[in-house]
């Protein structure tokens, strides 16, 4: 994430709009301060809120910031009489666009000012350095998002290794022109906050140590109605390729009444990668796809009862595919998913042999539907989990882990 520095501060506020309009209009009486717009011998009639006493403009201009309702000033110089020192009469107004706009309210009254202060996003290079200004219209006040390495109230100022701005065990160089990350090996990025193959690296994510069946993740009830067609897509990172356990990433179990059965299981090693569907005792359908290095790779699996035709996509591409997966069935809603176990009992029931670590897994998701390929090459490229027919989500998850780290981005 990159550093976002919030102390807001106010400025005279107003439109710089107007202040063109009434330049081009008034131009002869028009002049500007660096933050508000006056024009001399105006004053805008009809909608004053507050009147009294001012030592002079600039507390007039202040005693309007200090009202959220106030969008312009009248301010007229007391007579010259002895000591009257820029002493006058200040009238705060409060009004829309249209009201300044509409040059029938602003009238002439010698001696007078009126005022429209410019403040914030308003006006240009709040923020240096490419930061984006963000306004706050209730509290009418702004702060700058800054980009890396500028930081501090107008991103003017230089972030240095002192704040510790490189991520995920990089070093920090400090130069001229900031500061400078050197990644360690599986991230990227200017604070080397991305990572390889994970482009959901915004979501929280779960670090499996070892496989024990301690370490799982679970949500029950899961899933809310019968499905006849799913997709269910995760990233995963193994750690240990040698290990010889079923690796089982992903299952879902209900009750309808067998032991040694999921109703959907994805398990990573079996040699090769196996789904199945039903599973009942019988053995998995072997995708042929195998992840075989320590990095974060894609998985989604499809499948559709019609002709049981499923698919198989690892890093966005369709690896393989095929038909005769327990066709005509329906998978039973009300079950429980299990991440990082396998189910011989709905929410229970691992075993060492079938679990799942070490490693680390994020965003598992699963829709009610097959997802086209676009759909999931999205997902894979810039973490864009479309949001039709999502049937359990990732956050669901947050509340039910056992046994693991869970990493916030
Ligand atoms: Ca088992």
């Amino acid at each position: 994430m990159e550093p976002v520095n919030a102390p807001p501060f106010v400025l005279f506020r107003g439109l710089l709009l107007y202040a063109i309009f009434i330049t081009a209009l008034e131009s002869s009486t028009v002049s500007r301060s660096a933050y508000f717009t006056t024009l001399t011998n105006k004053q805008l009639k009809g909608f004053v809120v507050k009147r009294f006493e001012s030592l002079g403009q600039i507390w007039c201009s202040q005693s309007c910031l200090k009202n959220a309702w106030c969008t312009s000033t009248n301010f007229k110089l007391a007579p010259k009489i002895a000591k009257s020192d820029g002493k006058g009469t200040c009238e705060l107004n409060k009004h829309d666009g249209s009201a300044v706009k509409e040059n029938m309210f602003l009238q002439f009254e010698e001696g007078a000012s009126f005022s429209v202060p410019l403040k914030g996003c308003q006006i240009t290079d709040s923020c240096k350095n490419g930061g984006a200004c963000l306004y706050d219209e209730k509290k009418q006040t702004y702060s700058c998002k800054c980009k890396p390495p500028w930081t501090g109230e107008t991103c003017a100022e230089l972030v240095t290794c002192d704040s510790h701005p490189c991520k995920n065990n990089a070093t920090c160089t400090d130069g001229v022109d900031g500061y400078n990350c050197s990644c360690a090996p599986g991230f990227y990025g200017t604070q080397c906050e991305k990572i390889e193959g994970l482009s959901c690296s915004s979501a929280y994510r779960i670090i499996f140590k070892q496989s024990t069946t301690e370490s799982y993740a679970i949500k029950a009830n899961a899933i809310s109605s019968n499905l006849t067609e799913f997709t269910v897509c995760l990233f995963v990172k193994r750690k240990d390729i040698n290990s010889s356990h079923y690796q089982c990433v992903y299952s879902y179990a209900e009750a309808s009444g067998y032991d040694i059965g999921n109703a959907i299981y994805v398990c990573l090693n079996t040699p090769n990668i196996e789904i199945n569907v039903d599973n009942r005792g019988y053995s998995g359908t072997n995708t042929g796809v195998k992840i075989n290095d320590t990095m974060w790779h894609h998985i989604c699996v499809t499948w559709r009862s019609t002709n049981g035709a499923w698919q198989f996509y690892l890093d966005g591409q369709l690896q393989s595919n095929g038909t005769g997966l327990k066709e005509n069935h329906q998978i039973p809603a009300g079950g429980t998913v299990v991440i990082g176990q396998d189910q011989d009992t709905v929410g229970g029931g691992f075993q060492t042999a079938d679990s799942f670590g070490p490693g680390e897994v994020t965003e598992v998701n699963l829709w009610s539907r097959v997802l086209s390929a676009s759909d999931i090459a999205a997902q894979y490229a810039n973490c864009h989990i479309t949001k039709v027919g999502l049937m359990h989500w990732w956050e669901q998850f947050k509340d039910g882990v056992s046994g693991v780290t869970v990493v916030k981005p």
